[in-house]
């Protein structure tokens, strides 16, 4: 069975956001359009509590776009966003979420980023996807939404560590591309095992 995973397509990823994503907003009419031959939909949400590690604002003389280490390993220190039930922590509102039958919040926890819809950024600490998925006999997954070099490839890359077989939809995506991070998440992607389409 198949499931289509939509990442991340809250406002503040999309034009006019805390951390906007260019061309964000593009992919939700098509994504919107692959829900209706997708076997499931799956959204994810990310969810972080006001005062989240991973924000610039909670480390001295840091600024958006840096990296701290972090015991779990190097973090990239974001603008404050998607706080938990804030407005730009909503779905955009064009993105047909009455479609979804699971809805997974990540990165709730203080102290811990969570790219990937499967595991926090320790690589370790589980977010529950991959029981869910298991248990409804899930084990081909197509993903898209935002950004692909962040959520989108870490969930892609231990979906295909899972043992899903994995395809993104690239032209589903947009990506924040810091520093050739794009190119580095797209050949680890291939490297895993991950179909690129579009
Ligand atoms: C994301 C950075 C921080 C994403 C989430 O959805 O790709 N990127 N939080
Ligand atoms: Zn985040």
């Amino acid at each position: 069975m198949q499931a289509l995973l939509v990442i991340d397509i809250q406002k503040d990823f999309c034009p006019g956001g805390a951390l906007a994503v260019a061309g964000g907003d593009e992919i939700v009419a098509p994504v919107n359009a692959l829900m209706q031959s997708a076997e499931a939909v799956i959204l994810t949400q990310d969810w972080h509590p006001r005062d989240h590690s991973s924000f610039a604002s909670q480390h001295d003389d840091k600024t958006p776009f840096e990296t701290v280490e972090m015991p779990y390993g190097t973090q990239v220190l974001w603008p404050d966003h998607c706080v938990i039930g804030s407005d730009g922590a909503a779905f955009h509102p064009g993105l047909e979420v009455d479609r979804a039958e699971l809805v997974i919040r990540k990165g709730f926890r203080r102290g811990i980023d969570s790219y990937s819809a499967f595991f926090e950024n320790d690589h370790e600490t589980p977010t529950g996807l991959d029981g869910y998925l298991r248990s409804r006999g899930i084990d081909t997954l197509t993903l898209v939404g935002l950004a692909t070099d962040f959520c989108v490839g870490f969930s892609a890359l231990d979906a295909a560590r899972l043992g899903y077989r994995v395809t993104v939809r690239r032209d589903l995506c947009r990506a924040i591309d810091l520093d050739g991070s794009l190119a580095a998440a797209e050949a680890q992607m291939r490297d895993a095992g991950v179909t690129l389409e579009g």
